[in-house]
């Protein structure tokens, strides 16, 4: 008897993503980065697929289905299982303490106020200012940073500025003009040499939306993303 031919799920681990999610981009940037592949379906957060909620019902991206079946279901452990695999540019050579107390500020406070600044509309307690007063507090922490060394943890590009650019765009985003002013000029420069990265350009090629039954799209190594510093 003929053994039917693998599926996507037995061959390639299943990456839920969203292109303009920071969460999903730092988690597309590691994998991008480790030279591995992996089958993208790239979802729209009003209409998200039920496949993808069958496996993680808390219906966030990115989501991970790995062809053992295990689901990986935050953004911070996809990298860190992607980077594990293979690390070619060393993004895992920075004291681990250090980068992850720098991404937890990141995910909880500073992306507390920067919602707030982004959809101050929303948030009528506070005005914009005063949201991104507060979500200066990191910024002037990086600018130290950065002051000092070339990268957020050191002298490399790694796991911290992977994890943190992709906020940091966004806060920029709100008001351009504002950012280009603002008196965190390695801030500035760190942020413009990773949006204008073929690295970053790699993870955020447009993809429509997955549907059932569309055929294979392959993200990463195999997809012809070679990481490039
Ligand atoms: N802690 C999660 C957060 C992921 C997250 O909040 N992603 C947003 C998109 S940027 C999301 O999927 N939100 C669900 C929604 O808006 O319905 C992680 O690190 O992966």
């Amino acid at each position: 008897m003929l053994t039917p031919p693998p599926t996507t799920e037995q061959i390639y681990p299943i990456l839920y993503s969203f292109r303009r999610c920071p969460y999903a981009m730092r988690a597309r940037l590691a994998i991008a980065v480790s030279g591995l592949s992996v089958a993208l379906r790239e979802i729209e957060l009003s209409n998200k697929p039920e496949a993808m909620l069958a496996i993680s019902p808390k219906g966030t991206v990115p989501v991970l289905l790995l062809p053992i079946g295990q689901v990986i279901e935050q953004s911070l452990d996809i990298m860190l299982w992607a980077l594990a695999q293979h690390d070619p540019q060393d993004w895992l050579d920075q004291s681990p303490e250090d980068a992850k107390r720098l991404i937890e500020w990141n995910d909880g406070d500073f992306k507390y106020f920067l919602d707030r600044y982004k959809y101050a509309d929303r948030y009528p307690e506070q005005t914009a200012p005063d949201y991104r007063q507060q979500g200066e507090v990191f910024l002037a922490a990086l600018e130290t940073r950065l002051q000092r060394t070339r990268f957020l943890c050191g002298a490399n590009f790694g796991l911290a500025d992977a994890a943190i650019a992709p906020f940091i765009r966004q806060f920029a985003a709100v008001d351009n003009a504002w950012f280009a002013n603002s008196p965190y000029p390695a801030l500035q420069q760190w942020l413009d040499n990773f949006l204008t990265s073929n690295l970053f350009a790699a993870v955020m090629r447009k993809y429509l939306p997955w549907k059932t039954d569309d055929p294979l799209v392959l993200f990463g190594s195999e997809a012809g993303l070679v990481p490039i510093k």
